[in-house]
């Protein structure tokens, strides 16, 4: 496939995972609400407004699943860490998130985004522990790279991977906004998603 991943298109969204069919392979998109989630989907497959973003915390509210390929998955999930709301909305996010991660066989990577500038925080310190415990395959996404300075980029880089227990070279460093990085996780998401 010469562009893979350009021809998503929208396919479902679900409240559980339990109305979920099966596919080939897919791969998800997980973190802090406002990391940039939607914003990267957006990016990797090349098109405007496929998933929806926004300046407010807390737009994705599904479990969004998106197409490529004949059968093969990209999945929006709604953010943690959004603070406004009632207690019980956030335990069923909870529920929502855990169940759709712990069962899905065909998950073959959970792509974890962390803002580049502020990142880890103490949530995406857990939510990255607990996938260690689940032992659930992840991968760490620095978004909004534009947002550092270039003279502080390399410390930066240090400190957050650092903070994960993580060397540099194992973040995937991207910028949905400039475009950087995001040719190469392209290619790793369809290599994950088996369409190369
Ligand atoms: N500067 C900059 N801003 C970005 C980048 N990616 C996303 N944003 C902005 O960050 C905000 C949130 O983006 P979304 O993609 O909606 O974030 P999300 O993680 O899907 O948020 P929820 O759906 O609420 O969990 C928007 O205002 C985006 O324009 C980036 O690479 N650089
Ligand atoms: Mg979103």
């Amino acid at each position: 496939m010469a562009q893979p991943l350009h021809d998503a298109r929208f396919l479902t969204s679900a409240s559980t995972v339990n109305t979920l069919g099966v596919c080939h392979a897919e791969v998800a998109f997980v973190g802090r609400s406002n990391v940039g989630k939607s914003t990267l989907l957006n990016a990797l497959t090349h098109q405007k407004s496929l998933a929806r973003t926004s300046k407010t915390p807390g737009r994705t509210r599904l479990i969004n699943v998106f197409l490529t390929g004949a059968d093969r998955w990209l999945v929006d999930l709604p953010g943690y860490g959004f603070a406004v709301g009632p207690v019980k909305e956030k335990a069923t996010w909870q529920a929502m998130v855990e169940g759709y991660l712990t069962g899905r066989p065909s998950l073959k990577m959970i792509y974890v985004l962390v803002d580049a500038e502020i990142g880890p925080t103490k949530l995406d310190i857990q939510v990255v522990e607990w996938m260690s415990e689940m032992q659930l395959p992840y991968r760490i996404v620095a978004t909004k790279g534009d947002q550092v300075k270039p003279s502080r980029a390399l410390t930066r880089r240090k400190e957050l991977s650092g903070a994960l227990g993580l060397h540099p070279n194992d973040i995937a460093w991207v910028s949905a906004d400039k475009g950087t990085g995001i040719a190469e996780l392209r290619m790793e998401v369809a290599g994950m998603l088996n369409l190369l």
